[in-house]
């Protein structure tokens, strides 16, 4: 029998994937970990509260079954969350938060990494228990299959003392001269990671660092992986001040190509990497939507543009709208399928950022073989 759970890097051919589902979704809490703000509102209007309202609620789930659709019609078995009541709070010892936020996003909380399950950190409060609705399907692939490895990483304090209290408020040009410190609005005691903040390469992870994983979050993934012979590396994006997710930055399509953010370079160096190793780094079109003109509770960036999802090697999901984007694609002879996609920008993510893979063919390759690496031991 074939591994249940299998998944080695962003690309091989797709057999089965999770979907997000915005059912129950609420709106994010502010809270130290998170700010979120109503686009181009008046400052200090309140951010709402409690769950969406039913057609913001429809709207997505529309856009999510239609990518749905489109990965059953590729020969891909797409599953869903469980129902799970987002507008319960959350409280624990250290914290207390008024509502929980949304199943949209798997990529943020799961990652498979080769025929292991982990279940991330998290970083914020309002997603301590966003694993829930993906552990039916965790404990499914786990009782079918004995190789399937799952682990859980440490939870967080999530305490007033994890986060950086100033972090918000400081003013650009603050942010401007401690860009090279990479010091975000979580400190670096506790171990702390979102599972998007990783992207797979085979042998190697590539990960950022950023206000949603800080540098003991790396060192437990190092910790955890090499072991069992995976390589750790940590990237930094240093003109993106409030970098969360490296999956609109840095998004690998096939062995040797990447496509990156025009305003978000690799610091200095560490392109040497990907070059050594017969990587070539693409930069994407500028969004055809700028950051004014995103959805109104939308706290991501214009670059959900380059969000894509890889059903193979040479087959991508794109957002409809991403027309110069679908162009470069195209000339770089993927086959690309269209999908509209804008609703479900405000929770967060477009297609890469709504789905968890679990299986792709494959095996775990060295795509860079020119590389000296240091293991911990
Ligand atoms: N969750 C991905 C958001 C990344 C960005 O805003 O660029």
């Amino acid at each position: 029998m074939s591994e249940v759970v299998n998944s080695w890097n962003e690309w091989d051919p797709l057999e089965e994937i999770i979907v997000g589902s915005a059912d129950g979704a609420n709106f994010e809490p502010t809270e130290p970990g998170n700010r979120p703000q109503i686009r181009n509102a008046a400052p200090g209007t309140p951010f709402p509260t409690g769950p969406k309202s039913a057609e913001q609620v429809d709207r997505a789930n529309e856009e999510l079954a239609g990518l749905a659709e489109v990965l059953r019609s590729q020969g891909v078995r797409v599953r869903r969350p469980a129902p799970h009541d987002f507008s319960q709070p959350v409280r624990t010892p250290d914290f207390e938060v008024a509502n929980q936020y949304c199943a949209v996003c798997p990529r943020d909380v799961m990652i498979t990494v080769g025929n292991e399950i982990i279940e991330a950190t998290m970083s914020r409060r309002g997603r301590y228990f966003e694993f829930e609705p993906y552990r039916e399907l965790v404990y499914e692939y786990w009782n079918a299959d004995p190789r399937v490895g799952w682990t859980t990483a440490p939870k967080p304090s999530m305490a007033n003392k994890m986060y950086r209290e100033g972090f918000w408020d400081w003013p650009l040009a603050e942010r401007h001269a401690r860009m090279h410190e990479f010091e975000f609005c979580i400190t670096q005691d506790e171990v702390v990671f979102d599972a998007a903040d990783i992207s797979r390469f085979g042998r190697d992870l590539i990960v950022q660092e950023s206000m949603t994983t800080n540098r003991a979050g790396i060192h437990w993934l190092r910790r955890h992986l090499e072991p069992k012979g995976f390589r750790i590396r940590p990237v930094h994006f240093p003109l993106d001040f409030f970098p969360s997710h490296i999956d609109c930055t840095f998004v690998p399509l096939r062995p040797g190509l990447i496509l990156t953010n025009p305003d978000r370079p690799l610091r200095e160096g560490e392109e040497k990497l990907f070059l050594a190793n017969d990587w070539e780094l693409v930069d994407v079109p500028e969004p055809t939507t700028g950051n004014d003109d995103m959805p109104e509770y939308c706290q991501s960036s214009k670059w959900l543009s380059m969000n894509v999802l890889s059903i193979g090697p040479n087959k991508v999901v794109c957002e409809e709208r991403e027309k110069p984007l679908q162009d470069l694609l195209a000339k770089l002879d993927f086959e690309v399928f269209t999908i509209p996609f804008r609703h479900v920008f405000e929770y967060g993510g477009s297609l890469h950022c709504a789905t968890w893979d679990v299986r792709r063919t494959g095996t775990r390759e060295d795509y860079f073989p020119n590389s000296d690496y240091q293991p911990l031991v």
